[in-house]
């Protein structure tokens, strides 16, 4: 009986043992996110746009560029996204939009990319007075 008592503590102690060194993967974890995050950028650029569906169509272009977040400001026409410099670049996200559209401070949009869109996102593509905001279906 005493020897069972004694395999038993014996074996509490070696999973206290195993768990106090899993219990210290996490904090290792946690470094390595910081020198990720460091690696993380905020740009902001101009793109063209109208209302609530562009910015949709904008935003998910970004993302699919590699784009942590994005959030494109009607108002503004200011995008703001943010990234990993090692995943992607301003360059390549710039590129995306156009893909999908929308003329923005790097690359402009092929007119039949253009031409395709929805009637109400058809965007001044001048630009002037951050374009027109005539679409009504938000
Ligand atoms: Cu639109």
């Amino acid at each position: 009986m005493k020897k069972h008592l004694f395999i038993f503590t014996f074996l509490l102690v070696l999973v206290s043992l195993h768990s106090s060194l899993a219990a210290q993967k996490p904090a290792g974890m946690v470094k390595k996110q910081a020198t990720t995050s460091s690696l993380e950028q905020t740009a902001s650029f101009k793109v063209l746009g109208n209302c609530g569906m562009c910015q949709k169509t904008i935003q998910n272009a970004a993302v699919s560029a590699g784009a942590l977040s994005a959030d494109w400001n009607m108002e503004t026409d200011l995008l703001t996204v943010r990234f990993n410099t090692a995943k992607t670049s301003v360059d390549a996200i710039q590129k995306a939009v156009a893909l999908a559209g929308y003329d923005n401070a790097g690359y402009k949009a092929e007119d039949a990319t253009y031409n395709n869109l929805h009637g109400c996102c058809k965007y001044d593509r001048t630009g002037a007075a951050g374009g027109t905001k005539s679409c009504t279906e938000n």
